[in-house]
């Protein structure tokens, strides 16, 4: 399968993610891109090209202008207020307090955030515009007829909200490949997200539709990041009921309870009978994974790679987490292949 790729992703590098109470190199760190694609070349995954301009007004259909707007002059407004080190969410609307958006960059910085984990660098709008270029370039490679595409993003996207970025996200690049198929003249497309945190941004931007179908395996909000929504009954709203599925699991889940969510996914997918698949590929599922509590072994992803296959639907594949960095490249890859091969 053709890969879409850029160099622009370095140009998103924070120096630091607060984690636990201090600054670590961030987990989402560009040498993940670097293991996956060097694991492509060595299993034969020749055929990598870059991405086509970025086209916002699929982008538009997605995001909030004032959201879009933000991302764009963040770092400007950052700089005139005279700060000198990289933004950082400090203060947001909590309950019981006024959701007004503020004009000073600090304010709107609480305002469009969702988590405070993500620094916004001097790069990272060029490299979140080149990363939706890549989802942008793939999907027009399935759309044109090819069974399936790899969109190497980086940032990833699936926490990005309508008019909210966090969670290492900005712009949700599977959310504007599946508006891209809605576009072209598909009447329903799904999203599967078996990325290990709950995909927040996507059920956000298509709760109350009824012509994207969004199912998501995740780490319990109980228990995972971002803790605030991916319940199991969170199921849709208005003629969206229905058609968002959220498998929340608890610490420790293995394949078997893992693959069998699964399954009930690509069932509830099949009897949906969408025009495209959108994979929301994480792989943070991953037993070694440093953040995240699934026990996924490298195998498992070659075998969940095939069992999405038989849905024999076109399908592109948009890069989400992963941070056990060493294996990044044989675990998404793995699914590739297991794809396919099945
Ligand atoms: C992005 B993606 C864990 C902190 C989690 C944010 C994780 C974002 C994951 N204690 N911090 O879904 O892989
Ligand atoms: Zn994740």
């Amino acid at each position: 399968m053709k890969v879409v790729r850029s160099d622009d992703h370095r140009k998103h590098f924070p120096k630091g993610e607060l984690y636990g109470g201090e600054f670590v190199r961030p987990f989402e760190c560009p040498e993940r891109w670097e293991h996956i694609m060097d694991r492509l070349g060595e299993r034969g995954f020749a055929d990598m090209l870059n991405p086509d301009a970025l086209d916002m007004s699929p982008v538009r259909q997605i995001h909030d202008e004032g959201f879009l707007e933000f991302l764009e002059t963040a770092w400007d407004k950052w700089q005139k207020a005279g700060y000198t080190g990289e933004i950082l969410a400090t203060c947001f609307p909590a309950r019981r307090m006024v959701v007004k958006k503020p004009k000073q960059i600090d304010g709107l910085v609480g305002y469009y955030a969702l988590a405070i984990e993500t620094a916004i660098t001097s790069g990272t709008w060029e490299a979140t515009q080149a990363s939706c270029a890549i989802a942008e370039t793939a999907q027009r490679i399935v759309a044109g007829g090819e069974r399936a595409a790899f969109a190497l993003c980086r940032p990833p996207g699936h926490h990005a909200a309508k008019d909210m970025y966090g969670g290492y996200c900005f712009i949700n690049n599977a959310a504007v490949a599946a508006q891209m198929f809605l576009n072209d003249g598909a009447k329903r497309v799904a999203i599967l997200d078996p990325d290990f945190h709950h995909g927040n941004g996507t059920q956000d931007i298509f709760y109350d539709r009824d012509d994207v179908l969004f199912c998501s395996l995740h780490g319990a909000p109980e228990y995972a990041f971002p803790h605030f929504l991916g319940y199991a009954d969170e199921t849709g709203a208005g003629k969206g009921e229905g058609y968002n599925v959220n498998y929340a699991m608890k610490p420790g889940t293995g394949y078997d309870e893992w693959g069998a969510a699964l399954d009930d996914a690509i069932k509830r997918i099949r009897d949906y009978s969408p025009d495209a698949l959108v994979v929301s590929l994480g792989v943070d599922t991953y037993e070694k994974d440093p953040i995240s509590f699934f026990k996924l072994k490298s195998e498992d992803f070659t075998d969940y790679g095939s069992r999405i296959a038989k849905l024999k639907l076109p399908t592109l594949f948009c890069m989400e987490g992963g941070y056990a960095v060493k294996e990044i490249g044989i675990n998404t890859v793995n699914v590739l292949e297991g794809f396919e091969n099945g």
